[in-house]
């Protein structure tokens, strides 16, 4: 089941101007900041609200650290903009199977990791009528480490 959005990720090409522009016209603060280099990623983590769940939705923003990974190759072609929205859910394995068995592409064989220890799955977007969509179980409280 999924239970809320967990986060928009947006992609940019200055992780520190954008982070600024959030700051300065909304005064959203940063809540989280890592490094992905699987994923080709450095990325801040903006914390919207809390949720019934008992976990959070952010706004993630995401700097490309090469030009070949995911976001750097979108970004070349399209700009600046929303890249993916990410649902969250107690339940990533099983909620990918059973999206997989509905005939969407599920990008991973295996859950990999995420922003502050999560796990993670994407869907093609091609599958999900153009949206890059992304599955995320957070870790639990105690193993979160922001
Ligand atoms: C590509 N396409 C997209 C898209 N990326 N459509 C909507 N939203 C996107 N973000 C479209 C292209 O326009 C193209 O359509 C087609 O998909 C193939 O794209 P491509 O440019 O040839 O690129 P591929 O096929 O090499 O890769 C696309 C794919 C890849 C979605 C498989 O980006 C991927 O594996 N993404 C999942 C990983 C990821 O995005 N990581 C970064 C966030 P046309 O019509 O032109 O053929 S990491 C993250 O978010 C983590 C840290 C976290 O949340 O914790």
């Amino acid at each position: 089941m999924l239970t809320r959005i967990d986060h928009i990720g947006i992609a940019c090409f200055d992780l520190d101007k954008t982070v600024e522009f959030y700051r300065a016209t909304y005064g959203f603060e940063v809540f989280h900041t890592e490094v992905n280099e699987e994923q080709g990623v450095r990325e801040a983590m903006l914390k919207i609200n809390e949720t019934s769940d008992g976990g959070a939705s952010y706004l993630q923003l995401l700097e490309p650290t090469r030009e070949d990974s995911a976001v750097g190759k979108w970004l070349a072609k399209n700009g600046e903009g929303v890249h993916h929205i990410a649902f969250g859910t107690a339940d990533v394995d099983g909620v990918a199977a059973d999206v997989r068995s509905k005939g969407v592409r599920v990008l991973y064989d295996e859950p990999r990791r995420g922003s502050m220890g999560s796990r993670i799955t994407f869907l093609h977007p091609k599958d999900c009528h153009g949206v890059l969509t992304e599955l995320v179980t957070a870790a639990a409280p105690e193993a979160t480490d922001h």
